[in-house]
Order: C-alpha cells, then sequence, then structure tokens
C-alpha cells in the first residue's frame, strides 16, 4: 500500500502496482512525516514541561530533536533566498510534486496514438475549469501546430458572397467568452456491456470544461450574407486529413451559441484542441467541435457526412441505427471517492462530484451512498451555467462498512439522470456511444474503491 493525496489535500492509501496508481497524486513527504512529528514532537515537549518557545506556541515550527529547544528548525525555504522571476522560461508549470496528474492513454484501446484519445484526469481536479494541458484529447488524424497566418475560414453554399477570413479578420470581429462542457459521445462507451475500466478518469474522462472565446457564427453567415430562410444546416469542415465534417442545424447557430472560438481559458487555443480555430457547439457532442476549422457550408440538407451517417450513431434494441444524436443528455459522476482510490480511515470525507446537461443549466444532484435505495441533495457550487459542467458536494461520514457511491442529476429541463436498467430498457445493451447511466462506486471494508454496475 502507498499513501496518496487526492483532491482536496485529503490522504488515502492505494495499493502499489494498481493499474491507474499514477493517475492519482502521491502524497507529500510533509505529509507522511513532518506534520505527525511535528505534532508528536509538540505534545512531547509539553508532556516533559520543557520550556516551549513561543514562536512554537503560536504554531510555528518545531525546535530540531534533541537539540537546542530555542533553535528553529526552519524548513529551507524559509531561511534561503528562493528563485527569481522567470527561470523556467516565460511560461509558467506546475509543481513538480504533480506530475502524477496527467492525461492518460487506455493501453490497448486504439491501434495508434493518431487515431485515439487522452482522457483527462478527473479524479484530481477542483471546481469546473480543466486545465488546458489537461484537456483531454481526440484525434481521428493526429494534432497539428498549425501557423495562424496561414489558415484560413471559408464559407460558401447558400450564401450572397462566398468568403474567405484570414484569422486577423476573425479576431476583429465583437467577440465572447463562454464557459462549456465538451464530452465525446463515446464518453463512458466501453461500460456499456458490463464494468471495463477501473478509475474515472478512463469511465469518464472524455469530458473537460473551458472558458472558449470566440465569434459567433452568426456573425460569419450574416457577412457572408447567408439564406437564413431556406439555409437549414451547416456542414462544418476540419483542416486535417481526416476529413472531419458534421452537420450541424441552423437553430443552434441563429441562437448565437454556436462559436468559431480561438481562445481556451485565457489564451489561444491549444494544437491538441485545435488552434488556430475551432468550432464550439454546447450541448453537443464532442465530434461536432470540428477542430483546424476551415470551412463552413450552408445548406437546406443534412449531409449524411461518415462521421454522422456510419459512425456516431446508436443501434437501438429494434435493430435499427439512431443517426444524428447530437445532444449529450444530463449526467454526472462522482470524482472522489471514485475508482482506484483507498479511503485511509473511516470518518468524515466530502463526497464531490460534476454533473452537466447538453440541454442547458443543472437543477439538483441527489447522491446516495446505499446504491440508490436513499437519497440526498447534494450542494450546487456557485450558480450553475447553461452548458458547462457544474460541480457538487456532500459530507458523508463513512462507518467502515462497504457502501455504494451514486450521483444522480435533474437539469432544468426536468430530465433525470438514469440508472442502467432504465437506459437499458430504452437503448438496449448494443449501442456504443451517449452512455449517461448513473455510475457506482463500490468502498470496500478495506477502503479500496472499486467500479461496479447494479443491475
Ligand atoms: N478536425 C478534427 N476535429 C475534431 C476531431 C478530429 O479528429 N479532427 N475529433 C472530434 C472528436 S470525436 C471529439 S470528441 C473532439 C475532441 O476535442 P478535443 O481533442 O479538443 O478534446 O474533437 C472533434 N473534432
Ligand atoms: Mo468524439
Amino acid at each position: 500500500m502507498k499513501e496518496v493525496n487526492i483532491p482536496s489535500g485529503r490522504v488515502l492509501k492505494a495499493p502499489e502496482n494498481f493499474l491507474t496508481q499514477d493517475g492519482i497524486r502521491t502524497v507529500f513527504e510533509e505529509g507522511k512525516h513532518g506534520r505527525r512529528d511535528f505534532i508528536r514532537s509538540a505534545f512531547a515537549a509539553a508532556a516533559a514541561g520543557a520550556a516551549v518557545p513561543a514562536a512554537m506556541a503560536q504554531g510555528n515550527p518545531v525546535p530540531a530533536e534533541g537539540g537546542d529547544p530555542n533553535i528553529l528548525n526552519l524548513p529551507e525555504h524559509a531561511m534561503t533566498l528562493g528563485q527569481g522571476v522567470a527561470t523556467e522560461g516565460g511560461y509558467g508549470s506546475p509543481s513538480k510534486y504533480e506530475k502524477g496528474i496527467q492525461r492518460r492513454q487506455s493501453p490497448g484501446l486504439t491501434q495508434t496514438t493518431q487515431a485515439s484519445v487522452s482522457f483527462a484526469p478527473l479524479q484530481s481536479l477542483f471546481g469546473i475549469v480543466t486545465p488546458s494541458g489537461l484537456h483531454f484529447e481526440r484525434h481521428h488524424q493526429g494534432w497539428y501546430d498549425i501557423d495562424p497566418s496561414k489558415h484560413r475560414l471559408m464559407v460558401n453554399g447558400m450564401v450572397k458572397r462566398q468568403m474567405v477570413f484570414t484569422m486577423d479578420e476573425i479576431m476583429r470581429l465583437p467577440s465572447v467568452s463562454r464557459f462549456h462542457f465538451i464530452e465525446c459521445g463515446a464518453n463512458t462507451a466501453v461500460d456499456w456491456g458490463n464494468v471495463a475500466v477501473p478509475t474515472v478518469q478512463y469511465t469518464h474522462g472524455m469530458l473537460s470544461c473551458s472558458e472558449f472565446t470566440g465569434v459567433p457564427l452568426i456573425t460569419l453567415l450574416e457577412l457572408a450574407g447567408a439564406d437564413l430562410k431556406n439555409g437549414k444546416f451547416i456542414l462544418a469542415e476540419g483542416g486535417d486529413g481526416s476529413a472531419m465534417t458534421r452537420t450541424i442545424p441552423m437553430e443552434l447557430i441563429t441562437s448565437g451559441e454556436v462559436l468559431v472560438a480561438y481562445g481556451q481559458n485565457g489564451e489561444m487555443l491549444r494544437p491538441q484542441n485545435g488552434y488556430p480555430l475551432r468550432l464550439v457547439v454546447p450541448g453537443v457532442q464532442g465530434v461536432s467541435w470540428v477542430k483546424y476549422l476551415r470551412r463552413i457550408e450552408v445548406g437546406d440538407k443534412p449531409y449524411a457526412a461518415k462521421d454522422e451517417a456510419v459512425h456516431y450513431i446508436d443501434l437501438m434494441p429494434d435493430g435499427q441505427h439512431r443517426q444524428y444524436t447530437s445532444v449529450q443528455e444530463c449526467k454526472s459522476v462522482v470524482t472522489t471517492p471514485s475508482g482506484g482510490q483507498v479511503l485511509l480511515d473511516k470518518g468524515f470525507y466530502n463526497i464531490t462530484g460534476l454533473a452537466w446537461s447538453g440541454k442547458g443549466k443543472i437543477k439538483r444532484v441527489d447522491v446516495s451512498v446505499d446504491g440508490g435505495r436513499n437519497w440526498r441533495q447534494a450542494r450546487l457550487e456557485g450558480q450553475p451555467l447553461s452548458k458547462a459542467l457544474t460541480r457538487f458536494n456532500i459530507d458523508w461520514v463513512w462507518d467502515g462498512k462497504p457502501a455504494i457511491i451514486q450521483s444522480r442529476a435533474q437539469d432544468e429541463t426536468g430530465f433525470v439522470q438514469p440508472n442502467y436498467r432504465q437506459l437499458r430498457g430504452v437503448r438496449g445493451t448494443r449501442s456504443i456511444y451517449h452512455n449517461n447511466a448513473i455510475q457506482s462506486w463500490l468502498v470496500q471494508e478495506n477502503g479500496e474503491v472499486k467500479n461496479v454496475q447494479l443491475s
């Protein structure tokens, strides 16, 4: 067993060779020795009636063991000169103690790294924003770092003026910044049939949330004089070799929600996420968020592109394929405690997780610790934003007995996240995409948390 630090600083134990152990934080040395020694020696000093230095009585560091109790054993960082500004170059990086927090590939999931996925470490994140360097990646033909001065966006089809925009031209236009989640339609896909992967990083990590900045697509369509009466759809086309094209219904665009985005969390998009330009289609599955966006065509019918007619379809129980499913239905997941984490001891824990809906705002989240028999309402952090992640928390005192932790979200339309029985009742068992079932985590008596499914 190895001690690990989970989000919000609590220390848990995890098996040494656990598959995804490295997805969880390793304990700080201070946590392992320093603090406990501090408390122990403070007690020892008080018990021995030793003169406790004034600084220590105020909660300052401990006297050197066996030495002069008046000499404070200050840590090096309190006595030496720190490093100068920008010693690592002009762009900062996380602490060296946070190296274990990485996006990860699922071994054996795909044959090449170019047509693959890296999952976001949801178990280690706070709040609702995914740091750009940890945003999940899904590429069909690898990622590129495209020269923005050479990049162009063409608008054609049912328009009065076909236009080609440079990045400079796009960035002169009125912009907006909004928080939105992006979830791949295949998120949680491997668990459709049964439990397949051990941690929340692999079950739900094709999910991220950023503040995106860009120009509403409707602005570009208006500049091009698009026929908004007969033009019912657009086709969005990416500039990479995967020929990623998707049909987007015009209602989403005229509402002003769809953005041609260049910004992500206050800076330009990362190359892995579509630099210099991507489509942001709030609430809609990730595949429609076309990266390296190079062309928008206005048309009067759906385009039946390969990634909507053949891929990203749902096989229904009657044997028919459901096409053009795009809005991500209401879903939630507990991120701590979650698979692969180990509770150190009985007692208090903050259960925390994420909820989201492609149809709007999260209205409420309920949490069960007994496999869905009883539910308690969780606290939502801040004001839930539409089509963004919402963080929830709830207090829990673990009595040391096996417990099954679940979360169930409800959105502002009244839609309640289904359990597996309800979902399979409608969708059957042969789907891949769009699994929004309630997730169950089993806390075992030894504290180890496991991915389980209840029938
Ligand atoms: N040009 C292009 N756009 C693309 C893809 C791609 O392979 N090429 N993948 C799509 C899929 S399936 C998803 S889930 C999202 C992933 O976005 P991300 O890599 O920024 O997380 O991008 C979408 N847009
Ligand atoms: Mo995707």
